[in-house]
């Protein structure tokens, strides 16, 4: 057996009921075999890819909370730390009913390669818990997290773990999060992202994952002889990558006629209304029924009466913005028969591996998460860099620095395609470029 092989068969071995995290590593380590095969003597001498696929520490802790009604709820959390070979570990955190350790260890898993794509100086780790902030009441959700940061805050630190927001945890979820870490440790340090302009929170982050999306995606269609301009495009889900990608998509002159949540989506031909979107998402915390109420040319479909999605939709660009395996075998047959061109993904994994493969065997342009939503953590180092030296940049420079940043991810990973004889394969040239540096650092850093 190949060595690539061997290690796919001890992670499913060793990480029982965790199909998450094997998809993960199946995924990446298959794009590697030309790699390891080149090297394979030094890397299995040194256990290279046994150590990459093992975090380097897992923390698990219950949080106990109260709720309006008096009654103590207990919720399961988890912080993987998974490779620090190149900086702090850095990752969001995840509050999803769906949550448990298999989720939480691809998240971190594809962090690694992410961080390292960005060319900052930043490791990869995940956080997250299966409490469901839907429902909930301001003091409800501020009891868990300050419940959750009472245990974290022994794991993590500025020079140690800075977290961030994933699904579920935005900026109200960060601000109680920090209040709680610097009372019970006393340092105002930079120990999260995502933070609240008044408090250490950088311009430009809210925006950067959905942003640096459509600037990766604008580069990657430039090497393809093509524009967003004029193109109609399919976001899924409604949340914080989906709103800010739809509104950067229709700033570069696109139509973006789709939006989901987990219930329902919208077809809106005349192009989805970003600030109507961002009233009922970011301020109302509603469903879309109520985009669709209040805007005569959107059609609201209900996932599960209708069994339909947004990817039935004729469009030129899909970007998947909800969540993991929300794009299957079938949404890609559906895409392609209705001649899609791009797919570029805003979530973490939201594409199956046999529907990627299927785009990728039909000629559709396909850039993986971990290299197209980098944006995100990408503006967290920046957050990071300010904190340090406790200044402020303005939208612009970060911005700017942004773009920067999602025009190299683009360049490095095509050269990297290109250099292993996969040219276009932009699946395989992110997993190269990010997996090369890791490497690097790690051998230099010895066997720890
Ligand atoms: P939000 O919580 O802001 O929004 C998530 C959106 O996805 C909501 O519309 C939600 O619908 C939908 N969704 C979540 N879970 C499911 C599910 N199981 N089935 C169907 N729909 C679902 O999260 P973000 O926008 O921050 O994150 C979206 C994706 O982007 C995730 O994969 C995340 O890991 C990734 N990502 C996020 C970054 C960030 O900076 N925030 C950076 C890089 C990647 P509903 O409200 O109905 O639950
Ligand atoms: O998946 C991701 O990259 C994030 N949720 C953002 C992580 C971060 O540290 O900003």
């Amino acid at each position: 057996m190949s060595y690539v092989d061997e290690v796919i068969a001890m992670v499913v071995e060793k990480n029982p009921a965790q199909p998450e995290f094997h998809q993960a590593v199946k995924e990446v380590l298959e794009s590697l075999r030309i790699v390891v095969e080149a090297n394979e003597e030094a890397y299995r001498r040194d256990a290279l890819l046994e150590r990459m696929v093992t975090p380097e520490r897992q923390i698990l802790f219950r949080v106990p909370w109260v709720d309006d009604k008096g009654q103590v709820q207990v919720n399961n959390a988890f912080r993987v730390q998974f490779n620090s070979a190149i900086g702090p570990y850095k990752g969001g955190i995840r509050l999803h009913p769906s949550v448990n350790l298999g989720i939480i260890k691809f998240l971190g898993f594809e962090q690694v390669f992410k961080n390292s794509l960005t060319g900052l100086p930043i490791g990869g780790g995940k956080g997250g818990s299966d409490f469901d902030p839907k429902g909930k009441s301001d003091r409800e959700i501020m009891a868990f997290c300050q419940s959750f940061m009472t245990e974290l805050c022994k794991h993590i630190g500025a020079d140690t773990d800075v977290p961030a927001g994933d699904i579920g945890t935005g900026a109200r979820e960060i601000g109680y999060m920090y209040g709680q870490y610097k009372r019970i440790r006393n340092v105002y340090e930079g120990v999260l992202t995502g933070k609240g302009l008044s408090y250490g929170g950088s311009l430009a982050r809210k925006e950067a994952t959905g942003y640096g999306l459509l600037y990766f995606t604008k580069e990657m269609l430039k090497a393809n002889n093509m524009d967003i301009a004029g193109q109609t495009v399919a976001v899924s889900g409604s949340g914080n990558v989906a709103i800010y990608a739809a509104e950067k998509a229709t700033e570069m002159g696109a139509k973006v006629v789709t939006v989901s949540d987990s219930t329902g989506w919208i077809y809106d031909p005349e192009g989805i209304d970003i600030d109507l979107l961002k009233e009922v998402k970011e301020v109302k915390r509603a469903r879309l029924t109520e985009y669709a109420a209040a805007r005569p040319s959107a059609q609201y479909h209900d996932k599960k009466a209708e069994g339909t999605n947004q990817w039935t939709v004729k469009v030129d660009i899909a970007l998947p913005c909800a969540t993991q395996n929300e794009l299957l075998l079938e949404d890609a047959k559906n895409l392609v028969a209705n001649g899609v061109k791009v797919v570029a993904e805003g979530a973490n994994m939201p594409t199956s591996i046999e529907a990627t493969e299927y785009f990728q065997a039909n000629g559709v342009i396909f850039a993986p998460g971990k290299a197209a939503n980098a944006g995100g953590v990408a503006t967290s180092a920046l957050e990071m860099s300010q904190n340090s030296e406790r200044l402020h940049w303005t939208f612009e420079e970060v911005d700017e620095k942004l773009q920067g940043i999602m025009v190299n991810i683009f360049r490095n990973l095509d050269a990297a395609a290109k250099q292993y004889g996969m040219e276009g394969n932009y699946v395989a040239g992110a997993n190269i470029a990010g997996f090369l540096k890791v490497v690097d650092a790690m051998t230099a850093q010895g066997i720890v």
